[in-house]
């Protein structure tokens, strides 16, 4: 008896001693793993990702391991000093949410200059629930120095050693996994990060920082590598070239002080104009407003890892989508010859208007750096009627025509609108249009929701036509990119009775483009193949403005048709090549084409113009350039 007595006491004194031994990481595993998990909970409204305790337990045992490598006494203050800055982290990233419904990111940190908004906001963001995140440093503070003193011996280094190698690599391991599934999954999310509350409801916010961070020095590093001086040379030679407009004649200076309305659609894909399901046009607002606009009807998106950004960068800049992420996030600290800024040059009122949070791909930042004067988002709309990602598309314009009255004229609205954003779902109990056969599929969704947003569309454009506004502006309209992705493709096709193949897909991959004039001059349709690289070109053309540092062409003069895709795909006027297969087709008849020398000459002129845009982001050249460099 006095034996089992004396086993049981030893096995207790060997556990009190294993836990007393370990007390500071226990605390720290759970109280850390409280505070990620409650920030999750935070940011998720109401839909929260369990499977997210996964790579949550990852982070933990990668941030434990490093503290396994100090003696005892130190360990603890390690984790301390780790837990004050997980908590400053947390209440930081709450903070920002409040206001952006964003995560703050290292570049966001970096342009703080170009947050005016929450810093002078930070009392109505932060909340006395926040303190809650700090509380255990508190209670924790006595517990350490008890620790402190009663910790006589340290374990050997090498064993120090081992311990932080099992749990480290036990930590990376099953973040690997979590890491593989979203890049299977989303290919783009990693690096891109269009979406950044989502992946962070997916990998958890240690990661988010970690993963953000690796992004952010990644583009560093490329950007620190200087350009030799020859290539700096090669690339203001060409844009000289490109940029020549003394033969420039069509159109040129008409816009001059007139108002400059430019109306990006989400997802307005070009098959859906004149066209019909079940018997019914299936856009019957736009096929009217086509007929009094200059319509482009081969107008081809061309966005990239920044989708719908990359297209408002490339409008609005002329410049090519970043090789790979978003450049509205890995470059918003660059320097832009905007549209928004060669206009406040002339004494325009700029402003850009799109009814979703304001940290959505980074506008917040990337508007002021494209230097809009005002960026009304979600918290300058009243938002009253909800539909999927944010405030629909009808209230949104509405809310827009009203606060366009008000602005100070000559202005540039850049208005982006976003109703019909996949998954096209949400849009159905606003309105019974019957997609007949194509009820339930995802192609049938999306004519519905574009459906939607046509009419809104048609009420706006009567709208501006009717108080007379249209009188004194240049509108454009557009759609950002396609709606139908590759992998519904079988669906389109079937609509457009097509068959499935390289050449067809490029063929649907355009978005319509309308220029309207006051008094529907110039209404018509124009063929060329042109793209959303030529629209600041050409409305540079239109309203005088320099044209300094853009690699697209004015659709309107001159007679190239080059169109080029940010994976070296192109079309020259007569080919179209797809990189992805080596192929040439005839744009015309799709007949399969032999490379020539001169095809092969393009190919490799067009892979030299994505380079010196990429060279011009990566080394913000346009800076440089302006302050008379090279
Ligand atoms: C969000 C909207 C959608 O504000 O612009 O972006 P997308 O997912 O289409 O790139
Ligand atoms: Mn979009």
């Amino acid at each position: 008896m006095r034996f089992i007595n004396a086993k049981k006491g030893k096995v207790f004194d060997g556990i009190f001693h294993l836990l007393f031994n370990n007390i500071d990481i226990i605390l720290f595993c759970c109280i850390i793993y409280v505070k990620l998990m409650s920030y999750e909970k935070d940011i998720s409204s109401g839909y929260l990702n369990k499977a997210v305790v996964f790579p949550i337990a990852a982070s933990i045992l990668i941030l434990l391991s490093f503290s396994l490598l100090f003696k005892e006494k130190n360990r603890i203050s390690f984790l301390y000093i780790v837990d004050i800055v997980i908590s400053a982290i947390l209440v930081t990233d709450l903070m920002y949410y409040r206001y952006f419904k964003d995560i703050t990111t290292v570049a966001a940190i970096r342009n703080a200059k170009l947050l005016q908004g929450v810093s002078s906001s930070v009392g109505s963001v932060a909340n006395a629930k926040d303190l809650y995140y700090f509380l255990d440093l508190f209670i924790l503070l006595p517990l350490e120095k008890i620790y402190k003193r009663k910790k006589k011996s340290a374990r050997p280094l090498i064993r120090r050693l081992v311990s932080f190698l099992v749990i480290f690599v036990v930590g990376i391991g099953m973040n690997a996994v979590v890491f593989y599934r979203v890049s299977k999954e989303q290919p783009t999310l990693l690096t891109a990060m269009s979406n950044r509350i989502y992946l962070t409801n997916i990998i958890g916010n240690v990661n988010f920082h970690l993963v953000d961070s690796y992004n952010y020095i990644n583009t560093a590093i490329k950007n620190s590598k200087s350009l030799p001086e020859q290539r700096i040379k090669d690339i203001k030679a060409f844009l000289k070239e490109n940029n020549n407009s003394t033969d420039e004649t069509n159109f040129k200076g008409i816009g001059e002080g007139k108002n400059l309305i430019v109306i990006q659609v989400e997802a307005l894909q070009g098959f859906v104009i004149n066209q019909k399901v079940n018997g019914q046009e299936i856009t019957p607002n736009l096929n009217r407003w086509v007929n009094k606009c200059l319509y482009f009807d081969n107008y081809f998106y061309q966005v990239a890892g920044g989708n719908t950004s990359d297209a408002e960068l490339m409008s609005n800049n002329s410049v090519y989508p970043a090789q790979s992420g978003a450049a509205y996030y890995t470059y918003s600290g660059n320097k832009y010859d905007s549209l928004a800024s060669a206009l406040k040059d002339k004494n325009y009122y700029t402003a850009a208007l799109h009814g979703n949070s304001e940290g959505f791909w980074n506008r917040n930042v990337m508007y002021k750096a494209q230097s809009f004067d005002d960026f009304f988002g979600e918290h300058s709309f009243n938002i009253d009627e909800k539909i999927g990602l944010g405030l629909s598309d009808r209230s949104f314009l509405n809310q827009s025509l009203e606060k366009m009255k008000k602005f100070k004229q000559p202005y540039y609205s850049f208005i982006v609108t976003l109703t019909s954003h996949f998954p096209f779902e949400a849009v159905d109990k606003y309105g019974s249009f019957n997609v007949g056969e194509y009820e339930g599929t995802f192609i049938g969704n999306y004519l519905k929701a574009i459906h939607y947003t046509d009419a809104q569309l048609g009420e706006f454009l009567d709208n501006l036509e009717k108080d007379g506004i249209m009188q004194n502006s240049i509108i454009a309209l557009y759609g950002d990119h396609f709606a139908i992705p590759k992998d519904n493709a079988q669906q389109l096709f079937k609509f457009e009775n097509e068959s499935n193949n390289d050449y067809t897909w490029f063929k649907y991959q355009k978005v319509p483009l309308l220029l309207h004039f006051p008094n529907d001059q110039y209404a018509g349709v124009n063929h060329k193949y042109t793209c959303q690289m030529d629209l600041y070109p050409t409305l540079a053309n239109m309203y005088n403005l320099p044209r300094k540092y853009m690699f697209g062409k004015d659709m309107l003069n001159g007679d190239s048709q080059k169109v080029i895709f940010r994976n070296g795909s192109f079309i020259d006027g007569e080919n179209l090549y797809v990189s992805w297969s080596d192929t040439y087709y005839n744009m015309q008849t799709g007949a399969k084409v032999n490379e020539t020398p001169k095809l092969k000459k393009e190919k490799d002129e067009y892979t030299k113009e994505l380079q010196y845009s990429d060279d011009l982001l990566n080394h913000n050249l346009i800076e440089e350039f302006d302050n008379g460099g090279a």
